[in-house]
């Protein structure tokens, strides 16, 4: 009776923990924009994808809106194993490596067409540069073209001085900080916040983000259509998390972020168009900044662009000949 008894619990728990490997691995994914944005809607259907078709091994669930971790703590969080996977808007990580503010460079890229042509020829040294800190990059979408925001109309350089301006990376706190602006460094979850309290008059994004923060109700009227840049979000994995899954697993992840990252590109480029329309629907005044404010900017860029390669060295200076 005790060994029928011993092989019965024997039997139990082999199953318990047969049914454990079952379960599979579960990801956390951190994403810093609303759930109605492109990039988080694109990323909740790869989610959704990997989930149902890898048999079990592997579910992502996804935490929109920053709200497993914000915009500004998603790179460590992922870096350091606290989320599995997450998406980060990659020329916020200067620091970490400055290839990765490689697309925030005024005038370097400045349509659909050369914004690819840029990513793949920086995209193996980015991969690398990611790999050295134990993350895995999964694939890169860029945002509609950076275009200004002001609450005033902006007709010389002049109209620039002092204008409180919002910035979402050190590229534009060095371009304000050229064109004479004030600049703060602002999260997109927080730009409604900062234009209603008056902290600052004006910022440089996509109408896309303009558009999810209704910024038109806090009393900016002109979008300047520049299209000077197309900054990327990516998508990356912490490496032991990665290293749990089995090969068929991976290449499933792979295989999924290909194709997410091809939808991406594509509806970036629809919201290129039509979330501009939707600005000027809302009542704003759409246009482009005059001949004398272009040639200003690209004055600045230009100045950027050589610091930018001083700070990126030989890697920089490569995939830079690459590009061009
Ligand atoms: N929106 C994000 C990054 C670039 C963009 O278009 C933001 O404004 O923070």
């Amino acid at each position: 009776m005790k060994l029928l008894k011993n092989i019965f619990f024997t039997f139990l728990a082999l199953l318990f923990s047969q049914s454990l490997t079952n379960a599979g691995e579960k990801w956390d994914m951190a994403l810093a924009y609303g759930a109605g944005n492109f990039h988080s809607a694109n990323a909740t259907e790869f989610a959704k994808n990997v989930s149902e078709k890898s048999g079990g091994k592997l579910t992502i669930v996804t935490h929109p809106g920053g709200s497993l971790y914000k915009g500004g703590e998603i790179f460590r969080a992922v870096r350091t194993g606290q989320a599995q996977i997450g998406e980060r808007f990659m020329s916020a990580l200067g620091k970490e490596d400055p290839l990765l503010e490689i697309d925030s460079q005024p005038f370097l890229a400045s349509s659909y067409g050369d914004a690819k042509k840029l990513y793949k020829a920086s995209k193996d040294e980015i991969v690398k540069g990611l790999d050295s800190k134990g993350l895995v990059f999964l694939y890169a979408v860029p945002w509609p073209a950076q275009g200004l925001y002001s609450k005033n109309a902006i007709n010389s350089v002049e109209d620039l001085k002092g204008l409180k301006f919002r910035a979402y990376n050190s590229s534009l706190i060095r371009l304000a900080e050229l064109t004479g602006m004030a600049p703060t460094k602002i999260e997109a979850a927080e730009i409604s916040q900062a234009f209603s309290t008056g902290a600052v008059e004006s910022m440089i994004t996509s109408p896309t983000t303009g558009k999810n923060s209704k910024i038109w109700e806090n009393g900016v009227t002109y979008f300047y259509d520049i299209a000077a840049w197309f900054p990327k979000n990516m998508v990356i994995v912490n490496k032991e998390a990665w290293n749990k899954l089995d090969a068929d697993t991976q290449k499933l992840v792979m295989s999924e972020a290909a194709k997410a990252e091809k939808k991406g590109w594509a509806l970036s480029k629809k919201g290129n168009k039509n979330d501009k329309k939707s600005l000027a629907d809302a009542g704003m005044k759409v246009g482009k900044v005059n001949a004398t404010l272009k040639k200003h900017f690209q004055e600045v860029g230009a100045t950027m662009s050589k610091e930018w390669a001083d700070r990126a060295g030989s890697r920089g200076q490569a995939v830079l000949a690459a590009y061009k």
